[in-house]
């Protein structure tokens, strides 16, 4: 079984056998269903016909053998990796409420200790004392460091605290928890600018990433959550999660599309082993 395998797969191909208009149509109608979005589909559909055409295509499958390239080609904006060149690796997870950043970062934290990574978790998400309890299970679960403060506490304090932590213990990599917000609300980017000035001083060979984690199933109100985000917080990655069991994965090739920022990771599942580094290839292989 592939990782993908628990996401929806657009099951237009196998009904049609011919490529007829009426195919097309449908075509157009599912991957619209699975939040492609209305652009991103128009483009892609029109792109599937000239190389049909040009290529002599005549049958479904090897029509969704061309799709595939199609969106994946889509899909590879280079830079699919986390960037972990200096030391440490600051990474920022942000995203509404409860799409799943501190369930991605704990997923992380035990994949990169596995791999012989030393990890800190900082919980910034101070606003509630049930995110850093939350948090604190995770870091047990991955057998990694935590630094943490009291609830309300200024979040780019709790940064200052692990990154003289990552110094002493000559850290690979800090993951650093927010507070779900709305993305337009201006404190985020106070908050973040804050953080980002104390990573400046305190760790100024550290290479960053801010990942803005979406809620695979909220589908096209993802689209506009990426939008905001990246306008406010200078994203430079997407973690796509909950896609086990959504029939709206197309949403990954429509954000891809439109913002021109990458997926790097993807969650299919609650458990410590759902989230892998994000692969195009295979993703589009799972999806049609
Ligand atoms: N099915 C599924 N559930 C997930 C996935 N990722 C996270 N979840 C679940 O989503 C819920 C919310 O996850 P959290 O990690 O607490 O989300 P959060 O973004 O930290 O939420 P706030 O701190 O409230 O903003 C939890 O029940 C997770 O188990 C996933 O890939 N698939
Ligand atoms: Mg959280």
């Amino acid at each position: 079984m592939g990782f993908f395998d628990k996401i929806k797969k657009i099951g237009i191909f196998n009904g049609f056998s011919e490529l007829t208009e009426d195919f097309y149509e449908e075509l157009e109608e599912s991957l619209v269903m699975a939040d492609l979005g209305a652009e991103t589909t128009m483009e892609a559909v029109e792109e599937l016909r000239e190389r049909c055409k040009s290529q002599g295509i005549k049958d479904t499958e090897g029509a969704r053998q061309c799709m595939r390239e199609i969106l994946a080609q889509y899909l590879d904006l280079g830079g699919a990796y986390v960037d972990m060149s200096g030391k440490p690796a600051v990474i920022l997870f942000i995203g509404v409420n409860g799409v799943g950043k501190t369930t991605s970062i704990g997923k992380l934290a035990a994949h990169w200790k596995r791999v012989g990574r030393k990890v800190v978790l900082c919980a910034g998400d101070t606003f509630r004392a049930a995110a850093a309890e939350q948090l604190t299970i995770w870091a047990d679960r991955a057998g990694v460091d935590i630094v943490k403060q009291h609830e309300g506490a200024d979040p780019a304090a709790v940064v200052y605290d692990a990154l003289s932590a990552a110094k002493a213990r000559h850290a690979d990599v800090v993951l650093v928890d927010t507070a779900g917000r709305l993305q337009n609300k201006a404190n985020l980017m106070n908050e973040l600018n804050k953080i980002s000035r104390v990573v400046d001083r305190e760790c100024p060979d550290s290479s960053r990433e801010t990942l803005l984690v979406l809620d695979a199933t909220t589908g096209q109100n993802g689209l506009i959550q990426a939008k905001e985000f990246s306008k406010t917080a200078g994203v430079t990655g997407i973690v796509l999660t909950k896609l086990d069991g959504t029939a709206k994965g197309g949403i990954v090739i429509a954000i891809a599309r439109e913002l021109g920022v990458p997926v790097k990771f993807a969650g299919v599942g609650e458990g410590v082993d759902d989230l892998q580094p994000f692969d195009a290839y295979e993703f589009t292989q799972a999806l049609l």
